[in-house]
């Protein structure tokens, strides 16, 4: 399913002080500051995330991110600088590809109700049905401040540079470029690590939103994660 979505190419960054002032001395440019809450889901045993698969609400829209053709092994992955995800944004396919992972799949909301039953339905609680059918839960819930910019770096398609602060307090810059799938990974990871050298960047890895916000509040969902190299 969806072959051609786009794959999320990037590498987090530590922020310092002065992380505003280096990216408009590279050229980037603010294109604006916002504010999202961010939901993720998955069953009671972490079918999802124990997959690297990581659905996701942010500001009602749904979002499912499914780790891309891997260019290397889970173990290289967990030490590269970079990761690459496909973005799954259609409610449909997003529902499609939950069911092809999760086993003994109860089948669709559309199959248990008739039609009149389906119209009775308003699209939240409808929702609310297609969550709990699937027996998924919230496990993280958090809102970030980010503020964008982006660089003309020559190349085609530009490169974004966000800037996260987490309100359970972490902020976490993040380098990205888009690549269509069956682009070129390469040329995306080298664009990135130029962008990094630019601001002079050190090339330690540093953790994401979630891996502290798990880390945090959720030691148990945590440990699994890192014992399955997914974190
Ligand atoms: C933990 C995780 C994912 C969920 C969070 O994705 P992330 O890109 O960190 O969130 P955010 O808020 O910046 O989303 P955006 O606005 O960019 O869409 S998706 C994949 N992972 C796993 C993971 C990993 N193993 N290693 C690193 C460095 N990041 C993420």
């Amino acid at each position: 399913t969806c072959c051609k979505m786009p794959v999320e190419v990037e590498r987090k960054f530590v922020c310092d002080s002065d992380i505003q002032g280096k990216l408009k001395k590279i050229g980037a440019v603010c294109i604006g500051q916002c504010q999202f809450k961010d939901q993720y889901f998955d069953l009671e045993d972490f079918t999802l995330t124990l997959r690297d698969f990581w659905l996701r609400k942010r500001e009602g829209h749904w979002e499912l991110k499914c780790p891309a053709s891997s260019l290397t092994e889970p173990e290289q992955r967990a030490e590269a600088m970079c990761t690459n995800y496909r973005e799954v944004m259609d409610l449909a396919h997003i529902k499609a590809e939950i069911m092809g992972i999760i086993e003994n799949c109860p089948g669709a909301v559309e199959d248990i109700l008739d039609s009149s039953q389906m119209n009775q339905l308003n699209s939240d609680s409808k929702e609310e049905m297609w969550l709990k059918e699937l027996k998924l839960q919230c496990f993280a819930e958090y809102t970030t401040t980010r503020c964008s910019y982006v660089l003309d770096d020559g190349e085609e398609g530009r490169v974004r540079v966000d800037l996260d602060q987490a309100d359970f307090g972490y902020c976490v810059g993040e380098i990205e470029v888009l690549v269509s799938e069956g682009g070129n990974m390469q040329s995306a990871m080298q664009r990135i690590e130029m962008t990094a050298e630019k601001l002079g960047l050190a090339g330690e890895k540093i953790q994401g939103k979630m891996h502290v916000f798990l880390q945090r509040y959720r030691p148990d969902h945590y440990a699994q994660l890192v014992c399955a190299h997914v974190l």
